[in-house]
């Protein structure tokens, strides 16, 4: 490795990332509602209060700073903004730009996702994706929400992976709204690329100029048999459709996705040609595919084939995937930020070692001519893990989930001492100077 190539320019940004429902606590909206159906893997498992964000705000925002943050990633939650359909409820638009202010005023760029797997809990009843009417839906909550954004300066999200949305919540009913049905999830797909849009219109007509993105989930496919060409297909295909397809619409206008059996969609979108102005990477592992010969014809495995030891939620460790994505972004010829990347270690110890190797990538990358501005740990804190409840643990802070008490965790100063000095360093060359570790 060069001298470059240990060194992040000044203008890169370090960053942690957060999502409402995960972090703030006491929200009503359709998750909450999976949790009470008993959707979970564990059935009696609550976000509840979560890790209560939405007080403690002013405490996280100082952890972030305290690991060298310069930016912030939050998620606006859509049911506390519309809890009925077309009632805006101004208190919460209100606390919402009084946090953004405050976080701004510590030093923290504000990046904000519109959506972030959650909706209002009449959403799947009145307006749900696969209708067009979920687009003037979105787009009146984003009308609503653009004032809040005024002077920030913030880099904002419309939609966070969709894909996972419509493959867990219309493909494989894992997640709200729970459908299982191809069609349906084409015609989500659609409206959700729509959605996009009709966000960035709402947004330009309030803002001006805006710097805004999706976040894509993206992971690095590879064949479980590597001599099966079926195995091959099916990465080509599921690569194209899980990766690509929704980014590839927001810069040509043209939706296509290949799952044969599954679901497939062609279409034209001229709106959504140009829509935006950086591509999200949210990079966690590989995934080995192998083709079935019956219904859902794919499975889909993480494998521990190079002995490292899967994540404690079973995910491999696997950074010259992270490489390999972020060169696959260079098609796109926009600048790239890493929007989420992250471990879930339960004792804490690996994480730095996994930070070091893949800031290693990123900084591989920038030097084969990817444009990468910018990297966001997820996550600041542990927090509400979805359908895997309150088990993994993400953060660089470790969170106490009885007392609330946040500590932290080795990486923090591994995390501090890259994001202010600039230059990738060790973990091992930390360790060796126990004054830079606090
Ligand atoms: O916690 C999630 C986050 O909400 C979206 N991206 C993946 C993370 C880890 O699973």
């Amino acid at each position: 490795m060069s001298a470059d190539e240990k060194t992040f320019p000044r203008d890169f940004t370090f960053g942690v990332a957060t999502s409402a429902y995960q972090v703030e606590g006491g929200i009503e909206n359709d998750w909450a509602e999976w949790e009470r159906a008993g959707r979970l893997k564990e059935p009696h498992t609550r976000c509840g209060r979560a890790v209560d964000h939405w007080n403690r705000y002013e405490e996280d925002y100082g952890l972030a700073v305290d690991v060298g943050a310069s930016a912030f990633r939050v998620s606006l939650e859509w049911a506390r903004i519309e809890p009925e359909r077309g009632r805006f409820d101004g208190a919460a638009l209100e606390a919402y730009r009084e946090r953004l202010l405050r976080m701004k005023a510590r030093g923290l760029r504000p990046v904000v996702t519109l959506h972030h797997f959650t909706h209002p809990t009449w959403f799947h009843r009145e307006t749900p994706w696969h209708t067009p009417a979920s687009v003037d839906a979105f787009r009146a909550y984003v009308r609503a929400c653009a004032p809040l954004l005024k002077g920030l300066e913030a880099l904002l999200i419309s939609l966070n992976e969709p894909m996972v949305v419509l493959l867990g919540g219309y493909l494989q009913g894992l997640l709200p709204p729970g459908f299982a049905d191809g069609p349906k999830t084409m015609a989500a797909l659609e409206n959700m690329v729509r959605a996009h849009v009709a966000a960035r219109e709402e947004l330009q007509a309030v803002l001006g100029r805006v710097e805004l993105g999706i976040s894509q989930n993206m992971l690095c496919f590879t064949p479980d048999r590597w001599w099966h060409p079926l195995d091959h297909a099916a990465v080509r295909l599921g690569a194209h459709a899980y990766n690509h397809a929704f980014h590839e619409a927001l810069v040509t206008g043209k939706l296509r996705v290949t799952m044969p059996g599954l679901a497939s969609t062609r279409a034209e979108i001229p709106q959504a040609r140009g829509s935006c102005e950086f591509i999200g990477v949210n990079y966690y592992s590989r995934a080995h595919l192998r083709f079935l010969p019956r219904y859902p014809f794919l499975a889909f495995q993480f494998r521990d084939r190079l002995g490292r030891g899967l994540t404690d939620i079973g995910w491999e460790d696997y950074p010259e995937g992270f490489g390999e994505i972020l060169r696959e972004t260079k098609r796109y010829g926009l600048p790239v930020w890493v929007t989420e990347n992250g471990i879930d270690d339960r004792g804490g110890q690996r994480r730095p070692h996994f930070l070091h190797r893949h800031l290693e990538q990123v900084l591989a990358a920038r030097a084969q001519g990817v444009d990468v501005r910018g990297y966001l740990y997820w996550s600041l804190l542990d927090n509400f893990e979805w359908l895997e409840g309150w088990g993994p643990r993400f953060g660089l802070y470790h969170v106490d989930f009885d007392t609330l008490e946040r500590r932290p965790t080795p990486a923090c100063a591994y995390f501090r001492a890259v994001a202010q000095g600039r230059r990738l360093i060790a973990p091992e060359a930390l360790e060796a100077q126990p004054s830079a570790a606090r």
